[in-house]
């Protein structure tokens, strides 16, 4: 069976995706920083779908880690089908003036070099088969820039880049790339972005109907499932309510 290989996969859209892929089959390889939720999933899954779960807990910021860890595993998990390169988030919402060194070194790290670096891994396994497809969670933010968020958009619009380069440089291999770009949606980030607080993170969705992180697996399940000719390269989807980066119709 195809294997499916998901970061960030111990909450919100990776988990969901997660989800999604062994409904269907899949075998997948699952990482994240938080081992007891990633074995939880393995159980979870494999009991529910009848196909084999590898977990692997790393940070995708340490180098070392992805290269040993996911570099290491067994030559017939390499047979990589799917990457959703999804591991990331936002840390604070301030002026960039007042930035803060620490949040900014977080989201670089994770969303632009940990991107990097797990895909520096795969893609020569998906060379090597010529075939495979590359999901990158972008966002909104890559697309356009708002009020105080800076670093993170601008980490953003660099897996936008990447996603693009990844297309060209792949193109000879038949390796798919598509970027997905979310608008809001309900999950652990705004937990993570304003460190814990609650009233904080559920202000962001107040009076919307925001996109759930089921929305977004459907939609890269779709994409992963389309015929080998047609490959949809990009795709921004926001909530209804939610026309860009910035305007919201709040209810
Ligand atoms: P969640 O906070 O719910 O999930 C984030 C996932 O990323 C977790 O599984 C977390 O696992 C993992 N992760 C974060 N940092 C690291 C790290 N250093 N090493 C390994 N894994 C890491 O957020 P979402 O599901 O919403 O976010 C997923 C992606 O979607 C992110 O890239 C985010 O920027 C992007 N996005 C989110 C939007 C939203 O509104 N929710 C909109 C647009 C884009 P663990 O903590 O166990 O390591
Ligand atoms: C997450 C969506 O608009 O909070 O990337 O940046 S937003």
């Amino acid at each position: 069976m195809a294997i499916a290989l998901i970061t960030g996969a111990t909450a919100g859209f990776g988990k969901a995706c997660a989800e999604k892929f062994a409904a269907a089959g899949y075998d997948l390889i699952i990482t994240g920083r938080r081992a007891e939720r990633l074995t939880g999933l393995q159980a979870a899954l494999e009991s529910q779908y009848k196909i084999k779960v590898l977990p692997l807990a790393f940070d995708v910021q340490d180098q070392q880690a992805v290269f040993s860890i996911l570099g290491g595993i067994a030559p017939e998990w390499q047979a990589v089908d799917i990457l959703v390169n999804n591991a990331g988030g936002a840390q604070g919402l301030s002026p960039i003036q007042d930035g803060n060194l620490d949040d900014w070194n977080t989201m670089i790290d994770t969303n632009v070099k940990g991107l990097l670096y797990v895909s520096r891994v795969v893609m020569p396994w998906m060379v090597a088969r010529q075939q495979g497809h590359i999901f990158n969670i972008g966002s909104i933010a890559g697309k356009q820039v708002y009020a105080n968020g800076n670093v993170y958009c601008a980490s953003k619009a660099a897996v936008d880049a990447i996603s693009q380069g990844m297309r060209i440089d792949l193109l000879p291999y038949g390796i798919k790339v598509t970027g997905v770009h979310p608008g809001a949606a309900e999950t652990e980030f705004s937990l993570v972005r304003f460190k814990g607080d609650e009233e904080k993170a559920a202000n962001v969705y107040k009076g919307l109907t925001p996109l759930t992180a089921e929305d977004i697996a459907d939609i890269i399940f779709y994409c992963a499932r389309l015929p080998r000719h047609v490959c949809i390269n990009d795709l921004v989807v926001t909530p209804l309510q939610q026309a860009n980066a910035f305007y919201y119709d709040r209810r």
